[in-house]
C-alpha cells in the first residue's frame, strides 16, 4: 500500500483532532503530554540548528555588502506587510464591528501595560555581552547577532578557521536530519495540541466572541491570499499555490503550537525542501522573522483595539487608527514567538489609544484560538519573505558573478 505523505498524515490528525475534542470535550486533556512531548522535541533543537546554519550561511558568503543588502531588504520587507496587516485588521474590525451590541461584563481588574524597552536599549540588547549566556536563554536576536560576526570572521580568516567552518556545516546537517526524524511524529504531535484546545473551548465560550473570531481568522486568511500570493508572484516569479503547499506543513505546527520560534526548525525545512530556499538565506531571514516579523499579531492587535472601542462605544479618530498601525507595527515586532505574547503587547497598542487596560480580559478568554491563526499567519509571512530574498540573491547575485 502507497506510504500516505507527512503532509496528508499532518491534515488527517488535525482532522481526528477536531473530532476528538468536540466528541470527547475537556476529558481529551489525556492527550496532552503527546502534544507536549512534540513540543520539546522541536523546542530543543532550535538554538543549535540556527546557529550551525546561520553561521554556515553567512561564512559561506562572506561578503558583508552581500550580507547588508539581504538584511535590508529583509527588514523592509517585514516592515511593510506588517503595517498592510494592521490596516486589514482595521478594516474589517471598522467593517463588521465585531465589538458592536455585545452583551459581556468588563472585569475589574486591569492588566499591567507591557514594558517595552526604548529603541536605543532594544538595539543595544541586540548584542550579546556573554554568546554562551545567549544561547543559553535562546535570545534569538543576540544568536542571529553573534552568528552573523562569527560566519563573517570565519570568511575573512580564511584556511585557518576551516576547521571551525567544517564543525559548524557538521553540526548544521546533524540537526537538519535531527529535524527530519522529530517531523516523522508532527501527526501525533499536532494531534496532542490541538484536541485539547477544541475539547476545553466549547461554544459557550466561543460563541460570544465568535464575531471577534471570524474577524481575525477571516483577516489572517486574506492577508495570506492577498499580500503573499502578490509578493512571491511578483517579486519572486514563484507560483502562489506552490508556496502555500510548501510551507503548509510549518503553518500547520505553528497553528497547533502558537509559537513560531517553537516552529523554526520546520519553517527551515520546509522553506529549503519545498520552496527552494538557500541556507545562508534561510537561517538569517527565518529566525530573525521568528522574533521580529509577526503579520498576525499585528493584525489580530488592529482588530482588538477597534473590537474594545466598539464595546464601549469609543469612536477611534483617523488619526488614533493611523496611530494604531504604528504602535501595533512596533509591538509585534516586539513579540516574542512564543504561545500569548501577543496578548501582552496589545496591552501596548490598548494604551496607545487612550482605552482602559481593563479591557484586555474582553480578549484574554479566547486568546488561545486567535493565538494559533496569527501564529499560522507570522510563520508564513517569515517564509515569504525568504523566497523574496532568495529571488533577489538570485537575481544580484548572478549580476555580480556574471
Ligand atoms: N504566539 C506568537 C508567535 O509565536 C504570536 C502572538 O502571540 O501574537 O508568533
Amino acid at each position: 500500500m502507497k506510504k500516505i505523505g507527512l503532509l496528508t498524515q499532518i491534515l488527517i490528525a488535525f482532522v481526528l483532532a477536531i473530532i476528538a475534542g468536540v466528541i470527547v470535550g475537556p476529558g481529551i486533556e489525556v492527550v496532552k503530554p503527546l502534544g507536549d512531548l512534540f513540543l520539546r522535541l522541536i523546542k530543543f533543537i532550535i538554538v543549535p540548528l540556527v546557529l550551525a546554519s546561520l553561521v554556515v550561511g553567512v561564512a559561506g558568503t562572506g561578503d558583508v555588502r552581500r550580507i547588508g543588502r539581504m538584511g535590508g531588504i529583509t527588514i523592509v520587507y517585514y516592515l511593510i506587510t506588517t503595517a498592510i496587516a494592521v490596516l486589514i485588521g482595521l478594516i474589517l474590525a471598522n467593517l463588521f464591528k465585531p465589538g458592536s451590541g455585545l452583551d459581556l461584563k468588563l472585569s475589574e481588574e486591569a492588566a499591567e501595560p507591557a514594558e517595552v524597552p526604548g529603541i536605543i536599549d532594544t538595539l543595544l540588547n541586540i548584542i550579546p555581552t556573554n554568546p554562551i549566556q545567549s544561547l543559553v536563554e535562546a535570545n534569538m536576536l543576540q544568536i542571529i547577532f553573534f552568528a552573523l560576526f562569527l560566519g563573517i570572521a570565519i570568511a575573512i580568516v580564511g584556511d585557518r578557521a576551516k576547521p571551525v567552518y567544517h564543525f559548524f556545516d557538521g553540526l548544521a546537517e546533524i540537526m537538519y536530519k535531527i529535524t527530519h526524524i522529530i517531523m516523522k511524529v508532527a501527526p501525533i504531535g499536532i494531534f496532542g495540541l490541538i484536541a485539547p484546545v477544541v475539547g476545553q473551548y466549547g461554544a459557550s465560550v466561543l460563541l460570544p466572541l465568535i464575531k471577534l473570531i471570524l474577524v481575525v481568522y477571516a483577516g489572517c486568511i486574506l492577508h495570506a491570499l492577498i499580500v503573499y500570493s502578490s509578493s512571491v508572484k511578483f517579486l519572486a516569479n514563484f507560483s502562489p499555490v506552490k508556496f502555500f503547499k510548501g510551507i503548509l506543513p510549518a503553518s500547520l505546527v505553528a497553528f497547533s503550537t502558537s509559537s513560531s520560534s517553537a516552529t523554526l526548525p520546520i519553517t527551515i525545512q520546509n522553506t529549503e525542501e519545498h520552496l527552494g530556499v538557500s541556507k545562508k538565506v534561510s537561517s538569517f531571514v527565518l529566525p530573525l522573522g521568528a522574533t521580529i516579523n509577526m503579520d498576525g499579531t499585528a493584525l489580530y492587535q488592529g482588530v482588538c483595539v477597534v473590537f474594545i472601542a466598539q464595546f464601549l462605544g469609543v469612536d477611534l479618530s483617523f488619526t488614533q487608527q493611523l496611530m494604531i498601525i504604528l504602535v501595533a507595527t512596533l509591538a509585534s515586532i516586539g513579540t516574542a514567538g512564543v504561545p500569548g505574547a501577543g496578548l501582552i503587547m496589545l496591552t501596548m497598542v490598548i494604551t496607545a489609544v487612550g482605552l482602559p487596560l481593563e479591557a484586555l480580559a474582553l480578549v484574554a478568554g479566547v486568546d488561545r484560538i486567535l493565538d494559533m491563526i496569527r501564529t499560522s499567519l507570522n510563520v508564513t509571512g517569515d517564509a515569504s519573505a525568504a523566497v523574496v530574498v532568495q529571488s533577489f540573491e538570485d537575481k544580484h547575485g548572478a549580476k555580480t558573478s556574471g
